[in-house]
Formats: C-alpha cells, structure tokens, sequence
C-alpha cells in the first residue's frame, strides 16, 4: 500500500519483481472469512500488480501480516482511501465502494495461504548488480574527512543522507529501499555500507563513489544484517521464511541455514543477528527456540559437526551427524535480542513476554559464550529496544546501561556481579542511550511518553544522576550519535518535517540545524567501525 515511487529503488525494485519460484505466481487461496472472495478478487484487480500476486511485494512493499506489524488497520484503510503522498501509492476512495476498501484492508492482513515461500533461486533472482560500480577508484569523491561521516536513515520518505560530521554539511542524498530498520553496517574501512530493510532487501551502498553497487532480497520479512569484521561475509536474520542467510561481500549467495532445531522439527523466527569481530563469528538469536548460536567465519576454525544429513537407502531415511557449522548454546527461554560486553565474551539478552499464559513480565539473562550456558539473570525492569544499550567505566567496574520501555527508567548494572547499581528516572520511557569515550554524559530519550516524547536527558556517567535535559516543545527527540571525538552530538527531532540537530556535547548549545524527514537513525563510520562503546554495532 506505501511505497516509494523515486527512481533508483523503483527501477531496481521492477527487476526483482519477476516472480522467480513458481509457487509466486500462484494467487493467494481466499481464506475462510467472510466477504473474502471478493477480497481476494479486488487486491488481485487493483494491487497485486504493485504488491504482487503473493502479496510479497514488488515495486510496492510486502503486504503480509508480518510486513504490516507496525501499521494500524486504521492508518492501512486511510492509505487505501486517499494514497500516500511523494509515493506512486495512489487513493482508491473514488473508484472503489467503501465497503470494498474495508474488505481490502482487513484481508491484507489476513495469512497468505499457503505461506509464500522465498527459495535459494528467488534470493539468487533477485540479486541487481550496478554496472562498472566494481571497478570505481578506492577514494571519495568528495572532500570530508571520510572517518567522520554520517550515515543518516530517513524514513519519513526512505532516503539516506550522507552528512560530513565536520561541517554539517549533507553530501548526498539518495533514494533507500522501503522502510530501512536496524543500524546500518560498514565494511571495515567505512568505504561501504550495507543497509537492511523490513521486506527482505539487502542494499550495499559506495559510500566513496555514491553509487548502490548491488542488491539482494534475502527474505521476505526481514530482521536485521551484519557484515563480518574482515567485510568479507553479510549474514541476514529473517522472520519470514525461517532463515539465516549467507553473502559473500557482493551479495551472491552462499548458505542458506533453516533456523530448526536440530532435529529439524521445530522451526524459529530469527530475531537478530550480529558480528563478534574478535571472536570472528557472527552470532544469531532465535525468537522461538531457546538456543543461541555462534556461526564462525575464522578460516582456522575446527568443523562442527551438528547438523542431521540424511541418507536414504532403500526407502529408509537413516540420520547421522552432518557438518553445518552452527555452534548451539541451549538456554531455558529463547533470546528476543541482545548484545555483547565489550570483549565479546557474554552476550546479554532479553526475551519479550509471552502473550495469553504466562506472567507477562520480561525477563533477561547472560549467556557466557565459551561456557556456553546461562551464567546470570540480568535484574531488568522492562523490556529495552534491543540493541540500545551502551558500557562505561564506573566506579572501578564496567557498567551497563540500557533503557527500559516500560517506566520510563535507565537500569545500570555492574557487568562484574551482573546486579543493578542504579535505577535511573527519566520523564518517560524512551529507546535510545547513547553517548562516546570522550564526552561525560550519556543521552536518554523518552520518545515512547506522549508527555516528555520532547524531552531528553543527559545523565551523568561519573555520578549515574540526571545533569541536564534538552527540549524541543511539542515534538520528538530521540536517537543521539556523535562525533568521530565526542564533541558534537547529534539528534533527530522524528517528525515528517524533522531535522537533526547538532548539539555542543559540552555546552549543549544548538550549533546547527539541518531539515530531515524522519530521521530515524543515524550513524558515525568511525564510531561503527571501531565499535564505540557509546554506541551500537
Ligand atoms: Fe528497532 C535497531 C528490533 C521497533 C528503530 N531494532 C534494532 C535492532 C533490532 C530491533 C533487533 C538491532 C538491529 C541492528 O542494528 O542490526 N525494533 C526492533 C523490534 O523488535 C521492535 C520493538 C518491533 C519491530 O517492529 O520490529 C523495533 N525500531 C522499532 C521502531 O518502532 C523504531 C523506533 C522505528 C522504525 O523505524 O522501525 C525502530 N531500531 C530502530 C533503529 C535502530 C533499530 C533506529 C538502529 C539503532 C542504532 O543506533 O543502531
């Protein structure tokens, strides 16, 4: 229903609209409900052409229960009615009877049965590559210190903008793939960058050159991408199929892993996937099975033997130990997300509440990875957006600091003892924390509160007190990154007419202020690279 008419993701998206499996051609089956047939005969009429027959997407985005998580039946009707303004979603309010819209916009969210299926040869189909881009000069085009770059993700209307962290100046700005999610990840050299979107998309931008060097659909519901810290591989965690997939750093395909357990009976949603760099393995979070696994990359690494090969004489299936190279911790609750303290040993995570039976409370706990068990439970309040957490030196220890979306609180634990040092209030529940090595205070948000969504606080790493706060009345503050060395801070007021704002991290004075839509992210190369401890990788 929403999608991005501009050029460059419309001609790449067209390419890969073809279906590529033969199971893509086949109309959605219209399920049992009510008013249904109909249903199923107007999406086919008036958006399977965008959306595709499946329903998987095509110049348009997927359009599947998964897909539409985020979008309220009610906003999914309004789109219908009228379209999405800057997007060649048009309205339907004039062509079609009410009751049709209505019809159309509860059966988008209904299953596609049977469940479409996104196989080796559709990834393999998909792939675009640009033309010359691999044979462009290993330099920017452009002058700025390419270290100080910032990577800024605009969803307002899916673009990227390409900011000089010196100047505050924007370079670039290009059209991205629907709906980026998750921190964008770098080569380690910061040349390329590769970016992840919520259907499946894959996009390995040049940073240098400014130009998209390939693209790949790794699945259709998509969680997040890591690349390895050699850049030689890019592995993409899927809810839809149940998949992790391996790339080469060009995007072709090289291992598809079914994320089952091992007897292959259960399947998972995979929640995350992220690079250990010193471990050189990436390791990979399951939403429905309670194991956590570590996939190495390292070329010295002994084979693991865990999977099941089948072999079949005589009509029997006989199973032994097979080589898949998955290396699986069990734990008692499967790990929603998590990360990593600073020397990649321990991986701390956390599992959302179960809906229906059960307690409903979240609950977090610490896996040592060479032990490869549970060694603690973490004491969190409430569920933090993953990934959102950040490490200091406090008091003669490391801490943790991660936001909970629950109170409105920043839970700081002592990663030695893995027992809370301090609960810090801030005016609302937030997503974010971030701060750098070299400035005092870490940046809190409370975008999730209708009342201080305005409000951010700076809290005191030495005394783990709130030192200031930053308003932007009536508005949304969130998501911070700074500078390359800490002195400036970055942050997006998240509106359609947003901006990021550049903030003295010391004086806190406004320095600049450039016009964004949405910036929902944003991302220094040499933070990311060298993995800051203020920051997310
Ligand atoms: Fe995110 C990162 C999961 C909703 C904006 N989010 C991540 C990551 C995960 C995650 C696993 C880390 C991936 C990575 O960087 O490789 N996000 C989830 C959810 O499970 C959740 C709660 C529900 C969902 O819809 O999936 C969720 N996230 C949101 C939003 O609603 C946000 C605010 C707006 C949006 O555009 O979706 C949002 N998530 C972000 C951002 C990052 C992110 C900006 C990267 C932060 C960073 O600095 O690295």
């Amino acid at each position: 229903l929403v999608w991005m008419g501009h050029g460059l993701a419309h001609a790449q998206a067209s390419n890969a609209t073809a279906p590529a499996s033969p199971a893509a051609a086949t109309p959605p089956s219209a399920a049992a409900a009510p008013g249904t047939a109909s249903a199923a005969a107007l999406y086919r009429e008036h958006c399977a052409s965008c959306h595709g027959a499946q329903r998987t997407g095509g110049m348009g985005p997927a359009l599947l229960p998964e897909s539409l998580e985020r979008l309220r039946r009610a906003d999914a009707l309004k789109v219908i009615q009228h379209g999405r303004t800057a997007t060649q979603m048009a309205g339907f309010s004039s062509t079609l009877a009410p009751a049709d819209i209505t019809a159309l916009a509860e059966w988008i969210y209904q299953p596609v049965t049977p469940a479409p299926a996104w196989s080796d040869a559709d990834v393999r189909a998909s792939r675009v590559e640009t033309l010359g881009a691999k044979d462009l000069p290993a330099r920017p085009a452009w002058k700025a210190d390419p270290m100080n770059l910032f990577v800024v993700v605009e969803g307002g209307d899916h673009h990227v903008s390409l900011v000089d962290g010196d100047r505050f100046e924007v370079i670039h700005r290009f059209a991205s793939r629907y709906a980026l999610h998750g921190g964008p990840k770098f080569t380690p050299g910061g040349r390329f960058v590769f970016f992840g979107s919520r259907d499946g998309w894959i996009t390995k931008y040049d940073l240098w050159n400014l130009t998209v060097v390939a693209e790949v659909r790794a699945g259709l519901n998509m969680r997040n991408v890591a690349v390895s810290g050699d850049g030689r591989w890019v592995m993409a965690a899927n809810y839809l199929p149940r998949t992790v997939v391996l790339f080469d750093a060009d995007l072709n395909l090289v291992k598809r892993y079914d994320a089952t357990t091992l007897d292959g009976k259960e399947a998972s949603r995979v929640s995350a996937v992220y690079d250990a760099a010193p471990r050189k393995s990436f390791v990979v979070a399951l939403k429905d099975i309670p194991e956590v696994w570590e996939i190495s990359y390292d070329p010295k690494a002994p084979p693991i033997y865990d999977g099941l090969v089948h072999d079949y004489k005589m009509g029997e299936a006989i199973a032994k130990p097979g080589y898949q190279g998955v290396r699986r911790t069990p734990l008692d609750e499967p790990l929603d997300d998590f990360f990593f303290d600073q020397d990649y040993r321990h991986v701390l995570g956390s599992t959302r509440p179960k809906t229906g039976a059960g307690d409903g409370a979240p609950t977090a706990q610490v896996v040592n990875l060479d032990a490869r068990r549970k060694i603690a439970e973490l004491p969190i309040a409430g569920m933090p957006h993953l990934g959102s957490g950040i490490t200091f030196a406090w008091n003669g220890t490391t801490v943790l600091a991660s936001p909970n979306l629950k109170g409105g609180a920043i839970d700081v634990i002592d990663m030695r003892t893995w027992r809370t040092v301090k609960t810090i209030p801030t005016p609302g529940p937030g997503f974010f924390l971030r701060s750098h090595e070299a400035t005092r205070y870490a940046w809190a948000d409370s975008m999730m509160s209708p009342t201080a969504k305005d409000t951010l606080t700076l809290i005191d790493k030495a005394t783990l007190t709130p030192a200031a706060t930053l308003r932007e009345p009536g508005r949304t503050l969130a998501h911070t990154e700074f500078t390359k060395d800490g002195r400036y801070a970055l942050v997006s007021v998240w509106e359609m007419d947003g901006a990021i704002i550049v903030f003295d991290a010391q004086t806190l004075k406004e320095v600049k202020r450039l016009p964004m839509s949405k910036p929902v992210g944003k991302y220094n190369v040499w933070n990311k690279i060298n993995r800051s401890e203020g920051t997310s990788h």
